[in-house]
């Protein structure tokens, strides 16, 4: 699950992680693309706590300092932010460090570089992330599947609703943001998710 402040303005992301984790989430990611960065910081810090306090693991989007200064299980790297090599230098061989594909070049570039997961997408159309890349569709995640044995998190305009056809196409995961925060009661919308997975 990726809490994104964007996508809850409503809701304590600490309150939705803990709510997630106690329902099955065990994988967490920060992720915010405007707030100044002391007050990133603040808020990793305690996100950072609660995903240990409930035993799920935790990673920060884009920043490898600031994975560092929270001490995060590890980093999520998009396609614009600091190469692999550079962060696996600056993070050691301990911590986690995925990467956002969206093209076969980039699932060999990552699987080359070490990383440990792969995010693929947008699998659909995302209100979430604006100028996204196209759309890969099922068939798009169908077709890099076997291209590498990393755990392939599948992203972009995931629901419950199309949760079956995405595993079934391979993925070992999903990395959701608006299905579970925008969703009226987040456990239950967590628990569901959970359910289908087989
Ligand atoms: N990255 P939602 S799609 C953050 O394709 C992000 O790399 C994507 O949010 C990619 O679950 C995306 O609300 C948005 O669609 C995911």
């Amino acid at each position: 699950m990726i809490l994104d402040p964007a996508a809850s303005p409503e809701r304590a992301l600490v309150d939705v992680l803990a709510q997630a984790a106690e329902n099955g989430v065990t994988l967490f990611q920060y992720r915010d693309k405007t707030s100044a960065m002391r007050e990133v910081y603040r808020q990793a810090a305690k996100l950072r706590r609660a995903a240990a306090d409930a035993g799920a693991l935790f990673l920060v989007n884009d920043r490898c300092d600031l994975a560092l200064a929270v001490d995060a299980d590890g980093v999520h790297l998009g396609q614009d932010d600091l190469p692999l090599s550079h962060a696996r230098s600056l993070l050691g061989p301990a911590k986690i460090i995925g990467v956002s594909t969206h093209r076969a070049s980039q699932v060999e570039e990552a699987m080359r570089g070490g990383a440990d997961y792969l995010g693929f997408g947008p699998i659909f159309p995302t209100g979430t992330k604006p100028h996204h890349e196209p759309a890969v569709g099922i068939e798009g995640l169908r077709q890099i599947r076997p291209l590498t044995q990393l755990p392939v998190f599948a992203i972009g305009g995931i629901t419950i609703d199309s949760l079956e056809a995405v595993i079934g196409a391979g993925a070992d995961g999903v990395a959701v943001i608006s299905a579970i925060l925008h969703a009226a009661h987040v456990p239950d919308a967590v628990r569901t998710f959970m359910s289908r997975f087989p």
